[in-house]
C-alpha cells in the first residue's frame, strides 16, 4: 500500500518511521511519503492561509497550494482514496479502517487553522474518492494527529504487518463486547492477587469467567453497544438493503426473529427442542462473539440474518433467517450467497444443517447447489446435513 500525507508540519508524521509501521515500510509492504504543503506555494512567504470570506474567527487554508499538491499525487494514472481529517467528518470506525486497508493507495490531507477551503474537497471529489473523517468528538488543532491514528489503525490490518494473524482473527471475533481483563507474572504484586480462576487450569471455568467479565464491563462502560436506543444504522432508512456485520445491539432482534422463523420448523417437526427456539438472549449475545454474523436492515428494521464459522476446511453456515412477511423474495438466497462469499480462501466447501421436514428450506438449498451428505437426529428430530463444494 502507498500512503501520501500532505501537511504544513511534516515533522508531526515522523512517528510513521517507528515500530510496526516503520518495519512494514522497510519490508516493502508499505510506502509512506510525507509532503510539505508549503512546497506547493509560489510566494516568497510560502503562504497557506487567508482570512475567511463572510467573516469569523481564525484563518482558512487557501485552495491553490492544496490543488497543486493533490494534482501532484495523481500525476501517475492510479488515484488514491483521499481522506480529509476534519472535526465535522464521519466518525472513524474499525469497519472504515478495514475497508481502507484494502485500497492500494491512500492520501491524507491534513489541514490546520480553521480548516481547508471547501472547494478543495468539492474539486477532489470530481476525480477521486474522498472521505471527510473525524477521529472523535473532541477538537484537535489540525489533521496530523488524526491521520497518524487512522494510519496506525489501517496499516495493522494489512496482511503481514502484524506478525500474528491469530491476534487479528481473535479481534474480528470480539463480537462487539469489550475485552476481559488480562494479567501476567508476578502472581502477587503490591498485595494484589491474579484472579484465582486464571491459575486453576480449568479452561471451562476460565472461559466462563472471561465471558462474564466482558458482559459486565460492556454493561458498565459501554451500554450503547448492547442497547438498540439511538442506533444510527437502525434509524437510517435505506431502500437498497445492505448486508452488514452484526453487532451486539442486533442480538435482541436476531433472537426475536429466530423465534418467529423457527416456530414453523417446530410445527413441521412436532417438537420445540430446536436450538434456535430454546436458546436465550444471552446465548445469542454469546454466539455473536464466536461466529461471523451478518444482518440486513430495511428502513431500520432487521429483516434477515445469517451466521458462519470455519470448522477445519469447511465454512459452516447456519441460522439463515428472513422475516416471515418478507420470505419468498430471494432475500434468503442472497444472504446465503453473501455468507458463502465471506468464506476465508482456505475453505474447501460449505456445510449446512436443517430439519428433515423443512421442505421449502431444502428446496432452496438444493437450488443454491447444496447436496444432502448425511442424515441424523437431534433430540429425536430428523436432521439433514448439506454440503456444497466451493466453485
Ligand atoms: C482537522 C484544522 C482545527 C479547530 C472549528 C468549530 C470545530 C478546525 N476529531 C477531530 N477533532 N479535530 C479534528 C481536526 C481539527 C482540525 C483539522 C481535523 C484541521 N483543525 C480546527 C476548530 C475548528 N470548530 C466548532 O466545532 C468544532 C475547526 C479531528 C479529526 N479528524
Amino acid at each position: 500500500m502507498r500512503i501520501d500525507v500532505v501537511s504544513i508540519f511534516p515533522a508531526y508524521l515522523e512517528p510513521l518511521g517507528m515500530s510496526l509501521i516503520g518495519k512494514a515500510s522497510r519490508q516493502g509492504l508499505l510506502d509512506v511519503r510525507v509532503h510539505d504543503l508549503r512546497d506547493f506555494t509560489h510566494d516568497r512567504h510560502r503562504t497557506v492561509d487567508d482570512t475567511p470570506y463572510g467573516g469569523g474567527a481564525g484563518m482558512v487554508m487557501r485552495p491553490e497550494p492544496w490543488g497543486e499538491a493533490l494534482d501532484a499525487l495523481c500525476d501517475d494514472g492510479d488515484v488514491p482514496h483521499l481522506i480529509v481529517p476534519g472535526p465535522g467528518g464521519a466518525l472513524f470506525t474499525q469497519a472504515m479502517a478495514a475497508e481502507l486497508a484494502r485500497k492500494p493507495r491512500l492520501a491524507f490531507a491534513c489541514g490546520r487553522y480553521e480548516g481547508i477551503d471547501e472547494r478543495v474537497i468539492d474539486e477532489a471529489r470530481s476525480h477521486l474518492p474522498v472521505s471527510v473523517v473525524s477521529l472523535g468528538d473532541y477538537v484537535l488543532n489540525g489533521g496530523e494527529v488524526a491521520a497518524l491514528a487512522m494510519i496506525e489503525a489501517i496499516v495493522r490490518l494489512i496482511p503481514g504487518v502484524i506478525g500474528n494473524a491469530a491476534s487479528l482473527e481473535e479481534e474480528s471475533h470480539t463480537g462487539g463486547l469489550l475485552e476481559y481483563p488480562i494479567y501476567t507474572k508476578p502472581r502477587q504484586w503490591r498485595g494484589r492477587e491474579v484472579p484465582s480462576v486464571l491459575l486453576s487450569g480449568d479452561h471451562g471455568a476460565i472461559e466462563h469467567w472471561r465471558r462474564e467479565q466482558r458482559h459486565d464491563r460492556t454493561e458498565r462502560t459501554r451500554p450503547d453497544l448492547l442497547r438498540m436506543t439511538a442506533d444510527p444504522e437502525a434509524a437510517a432508512s435505506t431502500d437498497n438493503p445492505r448486508f452488514r456485520a452484526a453487532v451486539q445491539r442486533d442480538a435482541g432482534e436476531i433472537w426475536t426473529m429466530a423465534r418467529a422463523c423457527w416456530v414453523t420448523e417446530a410445527r413441521d417437526h412436532d417438537s420445540f427442542e430446536i436450538p434456535a427456539l430454546t436458546e436465550s438472549l444471552l446465548d445469542v449475545q454469546e454466539w455473536l462473539t464466536a461466529w461471523h454474523t451478518w444482518v440486513v436492515r430495511s428502513h431500520g428494521r432487521l429483516i434477515g440474518s445469517v451466521r458462519a464459522r470455519r470448522t477445519h476446511d469447511l465454512w459452516d453456515i447456519g441460522r439463515l433467517m428472513v422475516a416471515p412477511d418478507l420470505q419468498g423474495r430471494g432475500l434468503g438466497k442472497a444472504l446465503l450467497a453473501y455468507a458463502e462469499q465471506q468464506a476465508p480462501v482456505e475453505v474447501a466447501g460449505f456445510s449446512m444443517f436443517t430439519g428433515g421436514h423443512s421442505v421449502d428450506n431444502l428446496r432452496m438449498y438444493r437450488r443454491a447447489g447444496y447436496e444432502i451428505c448425511g442424515r441424523s437426529t437431534y433430540a429425536g428430530i430428523p436432521t439433514v446435513e448439506l454440503y456444497k463444494p466451493r466453485s
